[in-house]
């Protein structure tokens, strides 16, 4: 087996807390570096006066670590800039939020190639290198640029946006040519690897072959849909481990016979927090019976601070759970709790088992591994049911959800009703339907689906 070189903006380091605190993606790549003896590469999340290429190296729990700081303009413009003010809201089909900066991009390049520059000597001859997410699409081809000859993949975690909203992004054209650096590139689902296609062929004069070959020039990659999934086994451990059980009798304590209603998301404008809760709101004002009954557990840590997008949706969401608790509320009931901070990961895993609903509602999503987490830490005896927006990846695996179009209020008010009542046979069903497919694909299926992939890849020399 090849050793393996994983590449993020963001490196987490392995804690040794199991399902304490590490997230899912962060578990699974650790036990891959581990079984590879490979490397994880990356922005330590801190700052330097002036970028000096120098390169932490750690080993933590099996796995090394290899970090570089940045500079604060770098941060600024790559970051928050071209990653998170231009490629977040446009692959999420947000043009309004969208910014064009010229100094985002320079910035963008400027670090993908202060990345390429750092790892090169990394490298040797053999090893897989596997780089993620939309922060580092011209990396591979920095990489090339310096004569590393490797097979290199890429995964992107988010969608791939359709073909004419992609034009509206200044030199898109250059952006996704850097993708034919690439062996191999993996999308989530057949949608976002469509729209790929259809951009390739209609803006490229590219080909598609039937097995995922993509030829542009004379340049040709294998592009797949390789849907992410948790690590099942260890979230459905976590949710039996003795602080969930805890939680979840806590939880089930506090709601005092009410069902409970659970979202978690990244406080995140995708994620149609603001569309949920009017959503909730509308089935509050139309289900009078209900009120008293039924509350709404919105988890939602912040995120992204820096850009003003953020504290918009941050404020707004204040202004409507005040609003709506302000009309319906009484002495002894609340419908909505508003939590804007994270729970350790077993502790999540004992709040999702004592909802009666998981509503995930983004408005567009890579994937949306909360749905997943969801249904694998209910009581397969008595299980909870899962909502979710036609608009998240997971769709393509989880048809078997309640799924509600996001924009509509009515839609989600319905399904919430219907959710509420659904008798306990056909919540097995579902629940047992959605449970295969996340126990048989899950992350390491993931992985190995990727990496396969990549290693099969005939090299020049072969
Ligand atoms: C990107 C794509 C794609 C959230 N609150 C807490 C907490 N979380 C964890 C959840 C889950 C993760 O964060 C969020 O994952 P998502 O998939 O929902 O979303 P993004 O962060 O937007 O991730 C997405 C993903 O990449 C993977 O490819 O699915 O589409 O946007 O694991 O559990 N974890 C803990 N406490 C919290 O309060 N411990």
């Amino acid at each position: 087996m090849s050793r393996l070189i994983i590449v993020s903006n963001r490196v987490q380091p392995p804690t040794g807390e199991g399902a304490g605190n590490q997230g899912g993606l962060a578990v699974a790549l650790s036990a891959a570096l581990r079984e590879s003896s490979g490397i994880w590469f990356g922005w330590s999340g801190e700052t330097t006066e002036q970028f000096t290429g120098h390169i932490n190296l750690q080993r933590n729990f099996g796995v090394t670590t290899a970090t570089i700081d940045l500079e604060a303009q770098d941060v600024d413009e790559y970051y928050n800039g071209y990653a998170n003010r231009t490629l977040w809201p446009l692959f999420h089909y947000r043009i309004d939020l969208a910014e064009f900066e010229s100094g985002f991009a320079e910035g963008y390049e400027r670090v993908n190639a202060r990345f390429a520059e750092t790892l090169e000597p990394l490298i040797e001859a053999d090893d897989l290198v596997w780089v993620h997410d939309y922060h580092l699409f011209p990396l591979g081809q920095r990489l090339r640029e310096r004569g590393i000859g490797n097979r290199i993949g890429f995964f992107l975690h988010i969608p791939w946006p359709p073909h004419g909203l992609l034009l509206s992004l200044p030199n898109h054209r250059e952006l996704v040519e850097t993708l034919f650096a690439y062996d191999v590139v993996g999308f989530q689902t057949q949608t976002w690897l469509q729209s790929f296609f259809d951009y390739v062929t209609q803006e490229m004069g590219g080909s598609v072959e039937e097995d995922g070959r993509v030829t542009v020039g004379d340049r040709s990659i294998l592009a797949l849909a390789c849907p992410i999934g948790i690590d099942t086994q260890n979230f459905v451990e976590a949710s039996q481990s003795a602080p969930a059980r805890y939680t979840c009798y806590r939880m089930k304590q506090s709601a005092n016979g009410r069902d409970m209603i659970i979202g978690v998301d990244r406080l995140d404008y995708s994620k149609g927090l603001e569309e949920r809760f009017l959503g909730y709101e509308r089935f509050l004002s139309a289900n009078e019976g209900h009120h008293g009954e039924v509350f709404l557990l919105q988890i939602a840590p912040p995120s992204r601070g820096d850009v003003q997008s953020y504290q918009e949706i941050r404020a707004s969401l204040d202004s409507l759970s005040g609003r709506i608790n302000g009309a319906f509320a009484d002495v002894e009931w609340v419908p909505i709790r508003y939590v804007n901070r994270g729970y350790p990961r077993d502790r999540l895993a004992g709040i999702y088992r004592a909802a009666r609903v998981g509503l995930v509602t983004p408005l567009r999503d890579g994937m949306n591994l909360v749905a997943k987490e969801y249904v694998a830490a209910q009581d397969p005896e008595d299980p909870g049911v899962l909502i979710l927006s036609r608009f998240a990846g997971a769709v393509e695996q989880l048809g078997d959800a309640v799924l509600i179009n996001p924009y509509s209020a009515e839609d989600i008010s319905d399904a919430i009703k219907m959710a509420l009542s659904m008798p306990l046979e056909e919540r097995i069903a579902r629940w047992r339907s959605l449970m295969d497919n996340i126990e048989a694909e899950d992350v390491m299926w993931w992985r190995r689906r990727f990496t396969d992939a990549l290693e099969l890849v005939p090299q020049p020399t072969e």
